[in-house]
């Protein structure tokens, strides 16, 4: 591609090429993302090129299994085809070491979805290298998960409305999705999506740099999230897009900079978008403000340049795009006085500082009896804690309210009598203990008989129980002069307590005997003492960084 080519839906702001302090930049950015150990090794690349390799033979003989099993003829059955494409980060070449591989694999319409979920999966139970296998089937996207020889897949699946999948078939073309169930709409698009970004971006090698640059930002800072009305990776990718379209010759450190500083001055709601819209074969609904009321409350507009364009950030909040803003502003400042060699880009990734900003924060925490209870009750408790953002935002004391993305996940060793507190949020500090993201480790009770505070004999009174805390940071509205000393500046949270409880018990998911919720007020100095950099020697292990 030429990189003076204009993709965009205007013209690029300036075609100059980068300056040797621009360059130099680049070069120190390329070495701080390494030493974050970002990158994987050429061994783990290899690695993942033979899985999609058995992946793709895997998917091949799925195929030509049902069309056997349909009464289809040898011939005809082998001809059949079936085909993997990959999406997510690996396909954009901005996956971190360790990331999971997103692939979705293509079958013709005499297989059919569900064969996907029953033959399929029984195909991989039988494969040796396969572990964690699970899936999803009433999932808005349904889904495979595994790790495959150690890489974590997510598997996803799209029956075509063709007789046979070729090798050389893509899915470019819109007519494919004519027919087609929503579900395959939606899986065929992740892929169509970032199909579409690639083919949008003038210059790919300082995409992926800049790319990577904003994913471990947006990550540090705390702003890298599609449930907590943050953005995902496929909304900060689209950014990153638009800024290449717009200086199509700059390198990765001058790309990072133009980035903040645009995304800080943008007119929002005005949309960002990486080509005009289209219209396609589909009764299906295409972003537009003009025609639909709904798509009018977007915050943050950016929208996929695939057909049916949607918007990917319909999470955003007036609290939310907020502090994207105000991160924006930070981030254009740090650059620039980088690009001035008076500060490193470690210093645009220093940690946020979300547990120090706030006089008062809420603290949502879902607690269960088990692992399994406990996983399900926090899924569900996260993809609901926007509502009590949005009921906060609207409150006349309420300035802000700013979510942290990821909860924090622990286990208390509790008696009998200790129950009720622990329903309450109240556990005994000398038997709670961190679990590693995704992991639900349980057991700490050597740690707990090392420690000596709890003697051998009680041990055995003791069981699990487990406590998922999201925070939520309220700035709120000081006392004013006008106020007299009577007027009442008391925060009542207890319509947004109630209306929550209700939404969150109100679902298939709630078990009355097992799962409890509970909104608590804490200042600041109640918070506790490891969400502050300080560490309780019981507590032990400092959580690893997700980065
Ligand atoms: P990582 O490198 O994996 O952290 P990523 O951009 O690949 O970054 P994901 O693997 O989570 O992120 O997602 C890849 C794509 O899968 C993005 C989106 O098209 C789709 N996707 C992810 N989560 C959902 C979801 N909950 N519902 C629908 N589609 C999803
Ligand atoms: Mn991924
Ligand atoms: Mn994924």
């Amino acid at each position: 591609q030429e990189p003076t080519q204009n993709l965009g839906v205007t013209p690029p702001i300036s075609l100059v090429p980068p300056t040797d302090q621009e360059l130099k930049s680049t070069d120190d950015l390329l070495k701080t993302l390494h030493d974050y150990g970002l990158f994987e090794t050429e061994h783990e690349a290899q690695k993942r090129m033979i899985v999609l390799g058995k992946l793709d033979k895997l998917v091949k003989d799925f195929v030509y299994r049902v069309s056997k099993m349909k009464g289809f003829p040898d011939a005809l059955a082998k001809e059949a085809g079936g085909k993997i494409f990959t999406f997510g980060s690996y396909r954009l070449g901005v996956h971190n070491s360790g990331a999971d591989l997103d692939t979705l694999c293509v079958f013709p319409k005499h297989v059919e979805r569900e064969h996907f979920f029953t033959v399929m999966y029984d195909m991989l139970k039988e494969r040796p290298e396969v572990t964690e296998l699970t899936s999803v089937v009433d999932a808005y996207v349904p889904v495979i998960n595994m790790n495959f020889s150690g890489i974590p897949i997510d598997f996803v699946c799209a029956r075509l409305g063709v007789a046979r999948v070729p090798d050389d078939l893509e899915l470019s073309d819109n007519n494919i999705l004519k027919n087609l169930d929503d579900r395959c709409v939606r899986s065929v698009n992740g892929s169509r999506v970032t199909d579409e970004i690639l083919r949008l971006v003038p210059n790919i090698p300082s995409f992926r740099i800049a790319l990577r640059t904003i994913k471990l930002w947006a990550k540090r800072r705390a702003v890298y999230s599609n449930v907590m009305g943050f953005l995902g990776g496929v909304a900060w990718a689209m950014l990153v897009a638009r800024i290449c379209q717009l200086y199509p010759n700059a390198c990765a450190a001058a790309l990072v900079n133009r980035f903040f500083r645009i995304m800080f001055q943008w007119k929002w709601p005005q949309p960002v978008l990486l080509k005009h819209l289209e219209d396609g074969p589909l009764q299906v609904r295409v972003w537009n403000p003009k025609l639909y009321p709904s798509d009018r409350n977007h915050r943050m507009p950016i929208i996929t340049p695939a057909y049916p364009s949607m918007c990917a950030t319909h999470n955003v909040t007036n609290s939310t795009r907020t502090i994207m803003i105000k991160e924006f502003d930070r981030g254009g400042t740090v650059v620039g006085d980088v690009l001035l060699g008076k500060k490193q880009w470690t210093d645009l990734f220093e940690k946020s500082d979300f547990f120090h900003s706030y006089k008062n924060y809420l603290q949502v925490i879902a607690s269960s009896t088990s692992t399994e209870a406990q996983l399900k009750w926090t899924g569900l408790v996260k993809s609901k804690l926007r509502q009590i953002i949005s009921k906060l935002e609207v409150m006349e004391l309420i300035i802000l309210a700013h979510p942290y993305i990821n909860g924090m996940d622990k286990v208390h060793y509790i008696t009998a009598e200790e129950k009720d507190n622990a329903t309450r949020g109240i556990y005994p500090l000398d038997r709670t203990f961190d679990l590693e993201e995704g992991s639900m480790e349980t057991d700490f009770l050597e740690k707990i008989k090392e420690s000596g505070v709890w003697p051998d004999d009680k041990i055995a009174e003791i069981s699990p129980f487990y406590s998922t805390t999201f925070y939520i940071g309220l700035s709120v509205q000081r006392k004013s002069k006008e106020d007299g000393p009577k007027t009442k500046r008391q925060l009542d949270l207890k319509s947004v307590n109630q209306e929550f409880t209700q939404l969150v018990k109100n679902t298939d998911i709630y078990d009355a005997e097992t799962m409890k919720i509970v909104m608590k007020n804490a200042k600041a100095k109640e918070l506790p003492a490891d969400l502050l950099g300080q560490q309780n020697q019981l507590h032990g292990t400092v959580k690893a960084d997700d980065t």
